[in-house]
């Protein structure tokens, strides 16, 4: 942990490796029959505001529907995870929900993971300010990847693992079950996980969600490409490209796509990419479970389900698991 003058962290940059897989990751994905693009790209300063303001809008039900879960039910949870925890925090973005667990948890540690730096150090900064005695241990990485945690040092009880804003949704099922595995070997048997699950419901409250009015969530989508122009020196045209939300009823899931408006070419990384008219750049998947589902999933890979809370329509679940 470092400590600079205007902030309590200086969380190190991803910068060259991260350059250079975000180039690999642009050529693989426009190379394929659907072309597409890892969800983790939209994240740089500029995507992590884009999401921070989808949060506030009124279609974007899955922010306010978990943080009313939290807030009736924080103490309960913050009980079965115990004090003394050590608490990684994966995709914690702006820890405004872990707010509300720590009001009535005192872990030995907090450790957000985010791949979006200048949104963890922010975040991590508050966080310090306002719990003093919290030891706050950010680090900034690809939580799909193997990550040293640095809690060698910490003396914890258990580890447990807090995973809000159902970004486990943002992975395919088999993806999904491979990484709730490898939060279970890392915190092993006992480990406790506190996870945000977004549920299936109408089909017009998803698409509104995905494709709000004012088009924050268009210009969180299409971030993407400005990334790609500024980084990698390509050439997409941001006004011939249009966000689109569709729903997958078969799959159970919101898909965001980046559909061309006509036919071009795009350069990248000294290739060329050809779009047909009405072609898309598939940008995002976000799986909605049904509860049942959810907890046979989490079984094979090796977490039982303890407690679900939910809001009155059933839209969103917070669960507890513990790692059998
Ligand atoms: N937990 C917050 C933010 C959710 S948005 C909430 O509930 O509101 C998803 C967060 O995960 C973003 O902050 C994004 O930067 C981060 N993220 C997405 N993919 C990631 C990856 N592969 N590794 C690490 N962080 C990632
Ligand atoms: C972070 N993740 C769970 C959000 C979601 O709902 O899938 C990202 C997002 N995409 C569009 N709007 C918000």
């Amino acid at each position: 942990m470092l400590t600079t003058t205007e902030g309590l962290f200086e969380v190190r940059p991803l910068a060259r490796e991260s350059r250079a897989e975000f180039l690999e990751d642009v050529l693989c994905g426009l190379a394929r029959a659907q072309k597409e693009l890892p969800c983790k790209w939209l994240y740089d300063a500029r995507g992590s505001a884009l999401f921070e303001r989808i949060c506030q809008l009124e279609e974007y039900y899955p922010t306010r529907v978990e943080l009313a879960i939290m807030e009736h039910h924080a103490r309960e949870m913050a009980a079965l995870l115990g004090p003394d925890c050590a608490l990684v925090e994966y995709g914690s973005g702006s820890s405004l929900k872990t707010r509300l667990l720590l009001q009535h948890l005192r872990p030995a540690a907090y450790v957000p993971v985010d791949i979006s730096g200048p949104a963890l150090t922010e975040a991590s900064d508050r966080l310090a300010r306002a719990f003093p005695q919290l030891p706050v241990l950010p680090v900034c990485g690809d939580f799909t990847k193997p990550l040293l945690l640095p809690l060698d040092g910490v003396a914890a009880g258990r580890r447990c693992v807090y995973f809000p804003g159902s970004t486990i949704g943002n992975f395919h099922k088999p993806e999904m079950v491979g990484f709730l595995a490898s939060v279970a070997r890392q915190c092993g048997p006992g480990g406790g996980l506190l996870l945000g699950v977004d549920l299936r419901k109408e089909r017009d409250v998803l698409e509104r969600a995905y494709d709000d009015a004012q088009g924050v969530t268009a210009s969180f989508d299409l971030n993407v490409l400005v990334r790609a122009n500024r980084e990698l020196g390509a050439d997409f045209r941001l006004d011939s490209f249009r966000h689109e939300a569709r729903w997958d009823e078969r799959q159970g899931r919101m898909e965001m796509h980046l559909v061309s408006t006509r036919e071009q070419t795009v350069h990248v990384g000294g290739e060329a990419f050809r779009f047909d008219e009405g072609e898309s750049i598939w940008t995002e998947s976000s799986y909605k479970y049904d509860l049942r589902e959810f907890a046979v999933l989490a079984a094979l890979a090796g977490w039982r389900s303890e407690s679900v809370w939910t809001d009155h329509r059933a839209w969103f679940s917070v669960q507890y698991l513990t790692c059998a």
